[in-house]
């Protein structure tokens, strides 16, 4: 049974009403936190499958892009409430990310007003998510960033060179993360100095390995086309991306003359022998070794999917990979073990790793897996998510009449990715998918021209897709992770530890004018440069005043003595555009030129006591 037409008001209550046997009573204890079960047991049949009560905790995690944003959010799952937002290329004046010295370090000099990060994915230890770090790209600055885990902060910004725009990016499974496999999407000049500027016959773009370890770039390999989505196997072998601009075209004609585009896959083992044998230049002012695998290198292979082809997604078996069509109604299934017969010599022609072709409709973007043998893809054109069958899709290839289409779900509208909970893991537990369309319409109150996104929560648990709620997104989640919070929720600090790097080095300059962070409320003076240390603590800053020259150059360094859970106060420098976030134990500091003379105050700004609007003090700028 399908469900009734997207923007049927209607829908999602009937949907609630359809999909209520079996909900949450029973709580499970967690690291001490009580999480309900958000299915099975039944004792609450009145409440939908999303519901968490007041002061439950959520089942899972998810990790969502912020697209254009530049920033990367924590939801809850199934609730689907956003629980936090991580600043990675974007500034915040909320926690004064791109403000603090602390986190200026991190963007590095003169960094981008924002960034367009699209993938988020955890590092995984044996095809596992290992609660270490989430990696993301940012197309619009050509980075990788990694957020630690433990304290849900970016810790470490890679800008990548000799490429425009990363896109697609993946983590390596196995034996771990390793390597962080990142896209670059557009064709340039190399180098890109100015020569070849309307000769697009001369472009090119490189697929990129980041060590997710150090965060330095490991090595390239230039291809033919471009690099769109990428993915790699479970066995630490091989990475793959699509091209969908194998013609090399400038404008979006030439970019869709072929009939065929390619997914080209990377040898890892042979990439790395070509290096360690020398076989590599360097471009520019760049040390990174670069390797060349167009058409008729043996580092890579070039298989020919249908048209313009998106997503590229590994199932959770370690057997397969699907190249997502869009322009073609189908998707593309490709065997790994047919990689290694290629690359083993055994294959004629690299189009004989495809074992199914399946046909989906309109406008396949991306596929999600179950771990149950069961695959679902977006159709963006057709607004529905395809739920089909790996091994009779398969079969059908092979000429067996089986039908491998289960069921079309309507989404409203027009989806991008989805996602399913521990879907790109070996862990697949065929819990949840989230649908990420692009266009909301009518599902909200309007809001302005502008309108949410629309990600949509469906439970795959049983045998039909069901539709459980709707949830409106800003601007714009492209791909998301879903985890069991069990699997991270010890993991997550409460505080800060005194000794935590991510403030480190603001330590140690402290320590060489003498000061003890956790005590001293000190001026120390050199030349034109001022140095404020102060603590805070609930309700009062170390240091009710402090006076500077106009023109000094001035260093606030604030460290929270606090030590409770959740108590975290904020320094805002009024006029002068400072606002920055001091979380318990935490040291933060920021610098600018006191260049206005006069009295001015500064105050905390996250609300933490009774006397929080007494929590001020002045900075006296003589003339
Ligand atoms: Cu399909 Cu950037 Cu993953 Cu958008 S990409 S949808
Ligand atoms: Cu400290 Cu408000
Ligand atoms: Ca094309």
């Amino acid at each position: 049974m399908l469900p009734p037409a997207p923007g049927n008001p209607a829908r999602r209550n009937f949907m609630r009403g359809g999909a209520l046997a079996g909900l949450a009573g029973a709580s499970g204890i967690i690291g001490g936190m009580n999480i309900i079960p958000s299915a099975h047991a039944a004792n609450e049949p009145s409440m939908p499958k999303d519901h968490v009560a007041p002061g439950q905790l959520d089942e899972y995690y998810g990790f969502w892009s912020g697209g254009q944003s530049g920033e990367m959010r924590i939801l809850g799952m199934p609730s689907m409430r956003e629980l936090m937002r991580i600043p990675v290329f974007n500034t915040d004046f909320a926690v004064g990310w791109g403000i603090t010295n602390e986190s200026r370090r991190v963007l590095g000099k003169n960094f981008p007003r924002g960034g367009d990060l699209h993938h988020p994915h955890m590092s995984q230890t044996h095809g596992h998510y290992d609660g270490r770090y989430i990696f993301v790209n940012d197309k619009a600055g050509t980075r990788v960033a990694r957020i630690r885990c433990d304290v849900m902060r970016t810790d470490k910004i890679t800008p990548i060179p000799n490429v425009q725009a990363i896109h697609g990016l993946r983590v390596q499974r196995e034996p771990k993360t390793g390597y962080v496999f990142a896209n670059a999407e557009f064709r340039i000049p190399s180098p890109n100095d100015g020569r070849d500027l309307d000769d697009p016959k001369k472009y090119q773009t490189m697929f990129t390995a980041v060590n997710g370890e150090t965060m330095e770039v490991a090595w390239q390999v230039i291809v033919d086309g471009n690099l769109d989505n990428t993915e790699c196997d479970y066995e630490g072998k091989y990475a793959v991306s699509t091209c969908y601009n194998s013609e090399g075209g400038v404008v979006l004609a030439d970019m869709m003359q072929s009939e065929r585009d390619w997914v080209v896959v990377f040898n890892l083992g042979r990439i790395e022998a070509a290096i360690k044998a020398g076989k590599f230049k360097t471009i520019g002012s760049s040390k990174v070794p670069v390797v060349d695998g167009r058409h008729g290198s043996e580092l890579t292979m070039y298989i020919p999917v249908p048209k313009n082809p998106h997503g590229v997604n590994a199932s959770p078996d370690g057997k397969y990979f699907t190249a997502n069509g869009k322009l073609s109604p189908t998707v593309t299934v490709m065997a790994w073990s047919k990689v290694d017969d290629y690359f083993n010599g055994k294959l004629k022609t690299p189009r004989e790793a495809v074992v199914a072709e399946p046909q989906l409709g309109l406008g396949p973007l991306h596929t999600a897996y179950d771990g149950r043998g069961f695959a679902y893809t977006t159709l963006f054109i057709d607004s529905q998510i395809a739920k089909w069958n790996i091994q009779d899709a398969i079969d059908a290839y092979g000429g067996k009449k089986v039908n491998y289409l289960r069921q079309k779900l309507d989404v409203a509208y027009q989806p991008g990715h989805n996602h399913t909970s521990l879907g790109e893991t070996r862990d697949a537990d065929g819990h949840w998918l989230v649908s990420l369309n692009k266009f909301a319409k009518d599902r909200f109150l309007p809001t302005g021209p502008l309108h949410p996104d629309l990600d949509q929560l469906i439970d795959i648990s049983g045998d039909q897709m069901v539709l459980v709620a709707d949830a409106p997104v800003y601007s714009e989640p492209h791909d998301a992770i879903i985890l069991p919070s069990k699997m991270l929720i010890n993991k997550v600090k409460r505080t800060w530890s005194r000794t935590d790097p991510f403030f480190a080095e603001t330590v140690a300059q402290a320590k060489k004018h003498g000061i003890t962070l956790e005590k001293d409320n000190k001026v120390v003076r050199e030349g034109n440069q001022v140095f404020v240390y102060m603590t805070s603590s609930a309700p009062q800053y170390g240091l009710p005043n402090f006076k500077v020259k106009k023109g000094n150059e001035v260093t606030v360094t604030i460290t929270n003595v606090d030590s409770i859970e959740d108590l975290t106060h904020g320094f805002c420098l009024t006029n002068y555009g400072i606002n920055m976030e001091i979380s318990p134990q935490e040291t933060s500091s920021v610098t600018f030129i006191a260049d206005k003379p006069g009295v001015y105050w500064y105050y905390c700004t996250f609300f933490c006591h009774a006397l929080h609007l007494e929590m001020r003090g002045r900075m006296l700028v003589e003339a």
